[in-house]
């Protein structure tokens, strides 16, 4: 069998300068420049781990299929690991990609969420207390955008670099 490899490209959707990496760990360069992989290719039973800064630093991304949008970790990549999967591929489930906190995020004030709420209720008395009480009730994890939401899912980058 021949050596499996993965492909990587300074574009989205598998365009521009293009390099093939072995399994193996790349710290400070993989054949297209810093801050650029755009999208890659990985066939069946590879893994491949993009790490924001050299020396597999930073936050990490990883990645078990072809993927055309890198989206929140686009042009941010400064070293890879690529490496075998152990699990069968077949099993791996979609939330394998995801990469939150890693690339935008959006954090919403408490104060504008309140705002929202006041204003959508109308200036009703008591506005203020109610207000208050609905945003206590909301639960801690949906005031900030923590869950882990796929590169697929995310919309927050539109351009192709
Ligand atoms: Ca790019």
């Amino acid at each position: 069998m021949s050596d499996p490899q993965v492909t990587l490209f300074s574009d989205s959707k598998y365009r521009g300068s293009q390099s093939t990496l072995s399994i193996g760990r790349y710290a400070t360069g993989f054949g297209i420049s810093n801050d650029a992989l755009s999208s890659i290719k990985i066939p069946d039973g590879l893994k491949v781990t993009l790490c924001e800064h050299g020396n597999f630093e930073g936050r990490r991304c990883t990645l078990i299929r072809d993927t055309p949008h890198l989206k929140g970790v686009n042009d941010t990549t400064s070293s890879i690991i690529v490496e075998r999967l152990t699990t069968p591929t077949v099993a791996a489930p979609d939330w394998m990609q995801y990469c939150r906190r890693w690339g935008p995020r959006i954090t919403y004030k408490s104060s504008d969420v309140k705002g929202s709420i006041k204003s959508s209720l109308g200036g009703i008395p008591y506005a203020d207390k109610a207000v208050d009480w609905i945003y206590g009730a909301i639960p801690e994890e949906a005031k900030e955008e923590n869950g882990p939401t796929g590169p697929w899912m995310k919309g927050a980058w539109t351009n192709d670099e």
